[in-house]
């Protein structure tokens, strides 16, 4: 099986390849590699929008020595949904069997990327790092955006039917024939939304979900990019999806 990677960015340069010293030091490790370490057969694809710290520079000189990396530029902040909407088109066109949708900022750790493609392999067809099941767990989170995560997933969850306990999540990995089955360019949210969203879709549609329990961390550099406009989106999307089943 043949999977790509997906990993959009907007100012993640320190996140995103390894400095001199990464090899000892996990803090100087780029993401790139990590995912790599734990996948080497399959390839990475990095989407960023024009991001002032120079983001795809670094990107592109590491493309010159590694032909498993792949970068779609785009001219401005257009918002992680279409971020992955653009991936998932490419992932599917080039054939292949499955793609992940990833941070960039080691929220996901890489070292449980395998376990996804075990589940793949299984069967399933939507493959869910989950908070929100057994053996799940958020550390380094402030006790506010904690609180947020949780009563999101309980709205999203009884919201729209969806027997999904981590319905925010990042973390995914997809059989990609499923983008095949769902609207793509039916779907105009961000963040949170888009995650809900995608996964009631795939749901409905009646493919095969699986959640697997990971343990996600707070960002590790950067900014959050989290804005209350994401948050007043998913909060009015789940009782549309709920009248649209
Ligand atoms: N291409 C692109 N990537 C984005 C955009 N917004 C966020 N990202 C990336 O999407 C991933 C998730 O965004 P984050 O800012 O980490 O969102 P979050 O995890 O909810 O919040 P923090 O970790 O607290 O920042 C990261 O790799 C970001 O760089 C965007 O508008 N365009
Ligand atoms: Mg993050």
């Amino acid at each position: 099986m043949k999977g790509v990677v997906i990993i959009p960015t907007y100012d993640e340069r320190e996140n995103i390849v390894s400095r001199s010293g990464g090899r000892r030091d996990p803090s100087r490790y780029g993401i790139i590699d990590a995912v790599h370490e734990n996948l080497p057969q399959a390839d990475v694809l990095i989407i960023d929008d024009a991001s002032p710290d120079g983001t795809a520079e670094v990107v592109k000189k590491k493309m010159r020595n590694d032909s498993r990396l792949h970068l779609l530029e785009r001219e401005s902040k257009l918002g992680l949904g279409t971020a992955y909407i653009l991936g998932f088109g490419w992932a599917l066109e080039r054939g292949y069997d499955y793609a992940f949708e990833m941070d960039a900022d080691f929220s996901h750790d890489p070292n449980d990327l395998p376990r996804f493609v075990a589940e793949l392999k299984k069967g399933a067809d939507l493959v869910i790092g989950s908070r929100y099941v057994s053996g799940g767990a958020v550390v380094d989170w402030p006790p506010k955006r904690m609180l947020l995560s949780h009563y999101a997933n309980i709205y999203a969850r009884f919201g729209t039917g969806a027997p999904i306990k981590d319905m925010t999540a990042g973390f995914k990995c997809y059989r990609t024939e499923v983008f095949r089955h769902i609207d793509l360019s039916g779907i105009h949210t961000d963040g949170y939304g888009f995650q809900i969203e995608v996964d009631f879709r795939v749901w409905s549609a009646g493919f095969r979900v699986r959640e697997i329990p990971i343990t996600f961390r707070d960002r590790r550099i950067g900014v959050s990019k989290l804005n209350h406009q994401i948050i007043w989106q998913a909060l009015f999307l789940v009782p549309k999806l709920r009248f649209w089943r």
